[in-house]
């Protein structure tokens, strides 16, 4: 067998002893092309890993079921494998690099064993620009092939770009059995290595995303001094045509994708406004030479979440996803042979598959039981960036875009109010640190359980969090004119556990008053907290709202704060003594200001 398909000597011995290992009938490079692309699409189809869709009414476009047992990230078997236990650190689940390649490699160990190794050359970032970080995934799955050559920027032109250089991200997938038991995602940011067994899973699988733009490259961002975030990128223009750009970290399900893509509400889009999304999950920062910061999205599409996607939640997000997509684990609606998912829309397929391949009997449906769902909740359409209707035309622009404001957000019952801004960037850093959401028991009135996941990076940074949280600290040192922190939740909930706040389009309200404070504009009242809006200065026009109902939003409770700050310091414990100690001192003033 022919390992020799680049031109590269160090990536032709890492394939030689990848294929060594997993021992797969054919090496096959992936180029990028159009034409490769289809004779794979037409392969999956004859195998059945794929099915084609109605042509007419979403042209390109394809289905796919995963193994029901394998339908989400495994943070329970995502390993940081570094030589020194101490630098994954306390969150993190760590292997010994040695103990874990061997354990992997029986796994590996003959399971390409019929089928081709896919070779794919991919970019993080636009190619050859300041921020393109090179990866090369080895994977038995068309799928992922298909899925990579959406969801990042893949070809021959990434192989040239990387030239005889031995810099890049070597990562190995097989779907093995899927079994459940022997699943592992395991990163070895000391060998700029990942390695992905028995699953099939996107957030698993694709690794250009999770594993190398987040793990690996938060890792990289740290010893080259830059960050990689789990951020959406805004751009919101002015009448004037002026753009300013914010990122925001929100965990996972807490409406990235719709904040990312939202559209203004009347009040604005009758005085000129527009909105342009950069991206979606991912954001990489740099300190641009004019002193601010700059942001790419290293993505080239959307990996997001159906259910809850419709003409209201998000229709850029929906009209995106229309047009050469692949949808994962959601419902075939077999009457005209198009998708469908639990808030799409009201009309409830009668002749329809479910996730898991069934028949689905809608009169058995019962919106409470997530069991009884035609799609799986967190099913999935991965579609081109290039596709969505409010792209930035900066999307693919090498130095990115300078951002004004830096955003966190959570979902929160009762503590945190609709926005703050935090005093400085350390201070802001110490927002972001005790970031956190409440399971959505919300909707019944119950204050959920409250998971700490610091700048929504939890489960995703690649070392110790006390050194990320030093590492944001260092970063402000960096940079002359920093964006300003603030803190939004969107989730508060009245004595009914209704939601007060209408979210969506409605969101861009309290993003022209961050606007507003970075320009200076506006004035604040400065709380315990930080500085929140004077409720006057929220434009409600149009809205089912009253000034008092946002007073009831801006609240700071300090007794349910003061309670906060003990689950703050406890977390700060669990993170372990390389917590900043001017992190702890932020944690003593906001207690100081609580207690006044
Ligand atoms: C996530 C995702 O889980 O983006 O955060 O898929
Ligand atoms: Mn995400």
């Amino acid at each position: 067998m022919n390992t020799n398909v680049t031109s590269n000597k160090y990536v032709n011995a890492w394939i030689a002893e990848m294929a060594e290992m997993v021992k797969p009938s054919d090496i096959i490079l992936i180029d990028g092309s159009e034409e490769q692309a289809e004779a794979l699409r037409k392969q999956a189809l004859a195998s059945g890993e794929l099915i084609k869709l109605n042509e007419e009414k979403l042209p390109n476009c394809y289905l796919h079921r995963t193994a029901v047992n394998d339908v989400a990230r495994v943070e329970n078997r995502t390993f940081i494998c570094t030589r020194k236990k101490e630098d994954a650190g306390n969150i993190n689940n760590w292997m010994e690099p040695k103990e874990c390649y061997a354990k992997l490699s029986k796994l590996f160990a003959g399971s390409y064993k019929g089928k081709p190794m896919y070779v794919i050359p991919y970019s993080m970032s636009v190619v050859g620009s300041d921020f393109a970080k090179y990866g090369i995934e080895l994977t038995d799955s068309i799928y992922v092939v298909l899925n990579m050559l959406i969801m990042t920027r893949v070809g021959k032109n990434v192989l040239e770009a990387l030239g005889d250089s031995d810099n890049f991200i070597k990562g190995l997938h097989a779907c093995a059995n899927v079994d459940e038991e022997n699943r592992y995602i395991c990163h070895f940011p000391e060998d700029n290595t990942i390695w992905s067994v028995n699953s099939a899973y996107g957030g698993n699988v694709l690794l250009g995303k999770k594993c190398f733009a987040l793990r690996i490259a938060s890792y990289l961002g740290r010893k080259e001094g830059w960050m990689a975030e789990h951020m959406l990128i805004l751009g919101i223009e002015n009448p004037e045509g002026e753009i300013k750009y914010i990122t925001a970290a929100f965990p996972s399900a807490c409406g990235k994708t719709n904040l990312a893509m939202l559209i203004p509400p009347e009040i604005y889009k009758k005085k000129g406004y527009k909105t342009w999304c950069v991206g979606d999950d991912i954001a990489w920062l740099r300190v641009g030479k004019d002193g601010r910061l700059w942001a790419v999205n290293p993505e080239n599409g959307f990996f997001g979440v159906a259910p809850g996607t419709n003409e209201h939640s998000n229709p850029n997000a929906l009209h995106t996803a229309m047009r050469d997509t692949i949808f994962t684990n959601v419902a075939h609606n077999l009457d005209d042979n198009t998708v469908w998912w639990e808030g799409l829309n009201d009309n409830l397929p009668t002749n329809c598959i479910d996730w898991k391949g069934n028949k689905w009997d809608p009169s058995k449906y019962d919106k409470k039981d997530k069991t009884t769902c035609a799609a799986h909740p967190n099913s999935r359409f991965t579609a081109k960036a290039t596709n969505c209707p409010c792209l930035s035309d900066k999307f693919n622009d090498p130095a990115g875009v300078p951002i004004t404001a830096i955003v966190f957000g959570g979902r929160r019952a009762k503590t945190a109010p609709l926005v703050y801004q935090s005093r400085s960037w350390q201070h802001g850093v110490f927002v972001g640190s005790i970031m956190a959401s409440e399971t959505t028991a919300a909707a019944a009135g119950a204050v959920g359980v409250v998971r700490r996941d610091p700048m929504a990076m939890r489960p995703f940074v690649g070392y110790d969090m006390g050194d990320y949280w030093q590492h944001w600290l260092d970063m402000g040192k960096m940079i002359a004119n920093p964006p300003k922190i603030f803190h939004v939740n969107w989730f508060r909930t009245d004595e009914n556990g209704h939601f007060i706040w209408p979210g969506f389009g409605d969101n861009m309200r309290v993003i022209m008053w961050i606007l507003a404070r970075c320009a200076g504009t506006v004035d604040a009242v400065d709380t315990p907290i930080g500085y929140e809006p004077r409720p006057e200065d929220i434009d409600l026009t149009g809205l089912d709202l009253t000034i008092d109902d946002l007073k009831g939003l801006l609240n700071v409770d300090r007794k349910l704060w003061l309670e906060d700050c003990k689950g703050i310091r406890e977390f700060y414990k669990q993170v372990g003594d390389r917590v900043p100690s001017v992190l702890y001192d932020e944690l003593a003033d906001l207690e100081k200001r609580l207690s006044e």
